[in-house]
């Protein structure tokens, strides 16, 4: 018997740009053949939530499973929270349909309990997506649900935890989908993940926690396939979804092989971490088609790379990116300011090392939002400060002293003196018609190249 599965993917957001929804790519890899699988993407259907009750009626799902990508929008200054849109969902899900409701993502993954009561979901998969799977099996032999490893049923109290997944994983790309051709409309960045999990610790960061401390890599030359098939649908960029894509110093080099192998020749780029590297690994990187590195540095003050516990130091920084800007690759930081342990001082040294970056573009986030799990949420908790007692239902950042809060936004943006390649928050609104209408005029990829100075 083969069950019909309706997959949601919920996320409307189109800051900085809007992103594939690959995860729904990996569950349909998980369920198919063996069920009837429908998607509804919500960005690229126009975002009005109304679609949801059209499609449930003509297709009749035995179930409904909701992708839940972004809590809200991590961004002190730009702050959007996304919980009244998921209840929006889930109640016209509900007017249309008595299926079953099962949440997973990487938003589920941060918040899974919470997310179970206030959405009133039936099931949720905390982790890998694959997990799915075994829970239809369950329900479709009416084995007994509630035992199931790494799944959340409703009344059932069990402590969330997101069990790898062993078996296999299997990516199911098909250019003809829908929302494929929203997003090559629309910038034409497809993705491409090469590993799970982050073996890193940074103090508030949530990578872990959604796929593990373990990197899990996948095989080198089924993705230069893959990364090949993308460019053939259409694709004019391939983003990298891993935590970070160095992490692994010689699978990324055998990655890039395989992309060589495959004749991929559109441009490519990722997430970096500005630790060792060899010093020809960017330059080799080049050669296969890498263009854009977007570095996850945080500070440029060595005491506050301690204390948010980054795996570098800010030597490291400033060697990374001379080795990539030889490398003529296109290159960005993101740094977060006003973490634990930043003050007046380690703000100075960290504005004084961008003074000197070159040819870069500075993303500069405040305050990190707080999230359960991280070694943040400790630390804000042992502050006895009420305002972190619920860290879900509304956005919380560490650091609660409006005065200090506000002399770090302006520190920046004084010492910035309308640069264009300093860039606070994720751009809000303004971002968002800008690149609209790139994209709409032609222009492809992830864009901040542009602002490069
Ligand atoms: C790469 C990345 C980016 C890139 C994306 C580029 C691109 N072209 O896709 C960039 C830099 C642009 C970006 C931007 C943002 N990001 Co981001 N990003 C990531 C990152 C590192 C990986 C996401 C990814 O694609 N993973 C790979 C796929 C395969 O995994 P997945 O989607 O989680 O799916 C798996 C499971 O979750 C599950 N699953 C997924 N759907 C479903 C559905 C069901 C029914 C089930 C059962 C399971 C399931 O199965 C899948 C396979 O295991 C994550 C962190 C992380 N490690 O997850 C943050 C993350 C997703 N981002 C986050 C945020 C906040 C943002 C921004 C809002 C930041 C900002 N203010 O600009 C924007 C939003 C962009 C947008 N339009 O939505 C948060 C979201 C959670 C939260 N805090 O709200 C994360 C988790 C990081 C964090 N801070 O904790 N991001």
């Amino acid at each position: 018997m083969t069950m019909k599965v309706l997959l949601i993917a919920t996320n409307r957001l189109i800051t900085p740009y809007p992103v594939y929804p690959i995860g729904i790519d990996y569950v349909i890899g998980a369920l198919t053949p063996g069920h009837t699988v429908d998607v509804i993407d919500l960005c690229a259907e126009g975002g009005d939530p109304r679609v949801i009750a059209d499609r449930i009626r003509t297709f009749g799902p035995d179930i409904v499973g909701l992708s839940l990508r972004n809590v809200d929008t991590s961004d002190s200054i730009n702050a959007q929270a996304f919980l009244d849109q998921y209840k929006d969902i889930i109640a016209m899900i509900k007017q249309a349909t008595d299926a079953p409701i099962v949440l997973g993502g990487s938003a589920f993954s941060i918040f899974p309990e919470q997310f179970m009561r206030a959405l009133d979901a039936d099931y949720g998969i905390v982790g890998d997506g694959e997990r799915l799977a075994v829970l239809l099996d369950a329900l479709e032999h009416n084995g007994d649900v509630s035992a199931l490893q790494g799944v959340l049923v409703k009344g059932i109290n069990k402590k969330p935890e997101a069990i790898l997944w062993t078996g296999p994983i299997k990516r199911s790309f098909d250019k003809d989908r829908l929302y494929a051709g929203y997003y090559l409309k629309n910038g034409a960045i497809l993705n491409l993940q090469t590993k799970r999990g982050c073996p890193f610790q940074c103090v508030y960061c949530t990578y872990p926690l959604i796929d593990g401390a373990n990197m899990r890599c996948f095989d080198p030359a089924s993705l230069g396939r893959m990364a090949r098939e993308l460019q053939d649908a259409g694709a004019k960029f391939i983003y990298i979804t891993d935590s970070s894509f160095n992490a692994d110093v010689n699978h990324s080099l055998a990655v890039a092989d395989a992309f060589a192998k495959n004749h991929v020749s559109i441009p490519w780029g990722g997430f970096f971490t500005p630790r060792h590297v060899p010093e020809d690994y960017y330059q080799r990187l080049a050669d296969r088609g890498l263009t854009h590195v977007e570095f996850g540095t945080d500070a440029l003050s060595d005491t506050t790379l301690q204390t948010y516990h980054k795996p570098f130091k800010l030597r490291q920084v400033l060697e990374n990116h001379r080795m990539a800007n030889d490398a003529r690759l296109f290159v960005a930081h993101y740094l977060i300011i006003g973490g634990p342990g930043e003050n007046e001082d380690t703000l100075r040294e960290t504005l004084d090392n961008a003074d000197k970056l070159d040819k870069t573009v500075i993303f500069f986030f405040f305050r990190m939002r707080i999230y359960p799990g991280t070694e943040l949420y400790d630390i804000a908790r042992a502050e006895d400060n009420p305002a972190y007692n619920d860290v879900f239902s509304r956005q919380v950042f560490y650091r609660t002293d409006p005065l200090w809060n506000d002399t770090m936004v302006r520190t920046v943006r004084e010492r910035s003196n309308g640069r264009m390649n300093w860039i606070t928050g994720s751009g809000g609104e303004n971002m968002e018609t800008v690149v609209s209408r790139m994209y709409s005029k032609g222009y492809t990829g992830p864009l901040w190249e542009k602002l490069i100075r």
